[in-house]
């Protein structure tokens, strides 16, 4: 009996063994160096958009209420006179801090179809959004037609990056007390992979995929994710548009889900503005407010 629970440990200890060196060689695999990828895929990019084109013709009768689906070709055969992609986007350029914490701007390029009506989301709000994932292969790889609510802080870079681009519609309440969307805001962007996946690979993205992404800007949300009376935008201390590096106390809580942001056991929303005179308070005016500041005088 003891002898065969010893086999067994044995045999448990052997399996996690092996199941232990598995996963090192496979975490070992050096992730690729940022700015010379980038550079790579952005040629990738940059040749894609001379050579294709959109359906930019159906575009133009966008009604109100709907959106058009992106459609992206080759320009040849009988598309060959068509309009290529590189002569229609704008170019937006991100900060990325590589591995050696060096600025590797990157580019994104993007159509904006229809602007939108109302306000614009923050990199840290709650989207209403319909929307195309597809790889430069024409490999769709996420689709939604009817719109969902996504958390900016939660999708990839440069999806909230660009969404922030679209503003919202308006909404109309019919008789029979359904809503609609009017004239929210409609494009698409193409981005290098390190603002989509970079190095995870799923059962549809390779690793290392440029992505393109079309977003139906339907409405959206203010967030302020810890309710604690600053928005989640607002702590983001360091204005990066990354919400997980900015906190203030240290306890691993990052500000922007941490109600006591200075870890002072007085609650953010009990000490922002206690005089409620709509200024943030700062008692000994030093120029750091109350909420973030651990003594304040
Ligand atoms: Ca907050
Ligand atoms: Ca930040
Ligand atoms: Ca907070
Ligand atoms: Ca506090």
């Amino acid at each position: 009996m003891i002898r065969n629970i010893i086999y067994f440990l044995l045999t448990v200890v052997l399996f996690y063994s092996c199941t232990k060196t598995e996963e090192d060689e496979a975490e070992s695999i050096p992730l690729k160096p940022i700015s010379t990828q980038y550079v790579v895929e952005n040629d990738s990019i940059i040749e894609f958009m001379k050579t294709h084109f959109y359906n930019y013709d159906d575009f133009t009768s966008l009604s109100s209420n709907s959106t058009v689906e992106l459609i992206i070709d080759t320009i040849s055969g009988d598309n060959i006179n068509k309009t290529p992609l590189f002569d229609q986007v704008t170019t937006m350029s991100i900060d990325i801090l590589d591995e050696n914490e060096e600025l590797v701007p990157h580019n994104m390029y993007y159509v904006i179809n229809r602007e939108g009506t109302g306000e614009n989301p923050t990199v840290a709000d709650s989207v209403f959004v319909s929307y195309k994932g597809l790889t430069l292969g024409n490999n769709v790889f996420d689709s939604r037609n009817n719109p969902i609510w996504l958390d900016n802080t939660t999708v990839v870079r440069g999806f909230k990056e660009f969404n922030a681009l679209l503003k919202r519609g308006d909404i109309s309440t019919n008789t029979n007390g359904t809503y609609e969307f009017n004239n929210f805001g409609v494009g698409f962007v193409i981005m290098p992979s390190f603002l989509g996946y970079y190095e995870n690979n799923t059962a549809t993205i390779e690793a290392y995929s440029p992505l393109i992404f079309q977003v139906n800007m339907h409405t959206l949300n203010t967030a302020d994710h810890d309710a604690d009376g600053v928005n989640s935008i607002d702590e983001d201390l360091n204005g990066d548009h990354i919400f997980s590096n900015d906190d203030t106390d240290g306890d691993n809580i990052p500000n922007y889900r941490d109600r006591d942001d200075d870890g002072d056991g007085i609650l953010t929303v009990d000490e922002y503005d206690a005089d409620g005179d709509g200024v943030v308070d700062d008692t000994d005016g030093d120029g750091v407010p109350d909420y973030l500041q651990n003594d304040n005088d």
